[in-house]
């Protein structure tokens, strides 16, 4: 396939090209896209060197496959119009993850919504992480309620994000003065900001209505009651998120550990005997989401269980997500 990267220089893009070489994707030649300040760069990819093209529609048309990391602006402009030239479009952002006629995917859960569709949606990152625990979880005890809060990375705001966390914490060490923001609402290092996104008129935030909405359609259940807090920590690139579900079956702990421990994408990491459980710092740079302190939760009885998940942003929440999409295309699969 001739693959282009649209919006390569960003932390998405660059994790894009990464995980397409590190599949070993079908690219037969792979193009990247970025503004015209990145233009004329060349990189070091698995491909071999490549020199950043200045995005234009009109160069991109003859791609088979798009990858899109850029703003929903960018992609609600410029998909459509991909599209018609018959490239087939994975875009990152949020512009139609809700489109009834765009299938949002997490492989592990929905493939099958893919069809033949040419522009699909990759889910925001926490809900991609959600959803692969709570599909098993709810195909073997059937989902009542789920409330979530998060502890989510730097790098859910791009590379801006992760740069403004290490030079202000560096700010606080090395030159003893207070951290500053210009990315988050707040300064993040030696902080925790309950604010990710615009507020919306329910008092929500946006970040924690994509969990709501991307949860409910990814999984089929548009009226699950799910609930999310949503929370920005000093940490790089894994979001964390605590998990307590209702559900309509009685539930153990230890029936809940083998079923997720037969999910894929998921890694039970259990023990906490042993002080192991999920951590960013064991998850970042995995492929699964780690789940962990899976327990049963005293409210709901033998009905409700609380666990912890940490998945890395940069991949199941982005990158990972859209490549294992592309992989599933009709023009990739062997005829029977
Ligand atoms: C964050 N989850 O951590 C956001 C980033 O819907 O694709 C991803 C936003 C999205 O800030």
């Amino acid at each position: 396939m001739r693959v282009g990267v649209i919006g390569a220089t960003g932390a998405v893009g660059r994790e894009l090209v990464e995980v397409l070489g590190r599949r070993r994707f079908p690219v037969t030649k792979l193009r990247l896209f970025a503004s015209g300040r990145s233009a004329g760069t060349r990189v070091e990819t698995p491909f071999g060197p490549v020199v950043i093209e200045e995005f234009s529609q009109d160069r991109a048309r003859d791609l088979d496959l798009a990858l899109l990391a850029v703003s929903g602006d960018f992609a609600k402009a410029h998909a459509p119009g991909l599209v018609a030239a018959g490239v087939t479009v994975v875009d990152n952002s949020s512009a139609f993850r809700l489109e009834d006629a765009v299938p949002l995917v997490v492989p592990e859960v929905n493939a099958a919504a893919l069809g033949e569709a040419k522009l699909i949606a990759n889910p925001n990152c926490t809900t991609a992480i959600l959803v692969v625990a709570l599909a098993p979880l709810h195909a073997a005890f059937g989902l009542k309620r789920v409330i979530v809060s998060t502890y989510q990375a730097a790098s859910g705001a791009g590379a801006e994000g992760m740069t403004e966390l290490e030079r202000e914490t560096r700010r606080v060490l090395v030159e003893g003065e207070p951290a500053r923001n210009e990315v988050f609402a707040h300064p993040l290092a030696f902080n925790v900001i309950p604010h990710i996104d615009t507020f919306q008129p329910n008092a929500y935030t946006r970040e924690e209505m994509k969990v709501t909405w991307e949860t409910r359609k990814i999984m089929g259940l548009p009226d699950l009651p799910i609930s999310c807090t949503a929370v920005r920590i000093p940490t790089m690139r894994v979001h964390a998120e605590s998990v307590t579900i209702e559900t309509l079956r009685p539930v153990t702990a230890e029936a809940a550990r083998a079923v997720l421990r037969a999910a894929a994408g998921v890694r039970v990491v259990d023990e906490p005997a042993r002080n192991l459980y999920p951590m960013p710092l064991t998850a970042t740079g995995q492929d699964d989401v780690e789940a962990g302190r899976i327990r049963a939760n005293p409210v709901f009885g033998d009905h409700g269980l609380d666990l912890f998940l940490c998945g890395d942003q940069l991949l199941k929440g982005a990158a990972l997500n859209a490549v294992q999409i592309a992989e599933r295309l009709p023009a990739l699969q062997v005829p029977a």
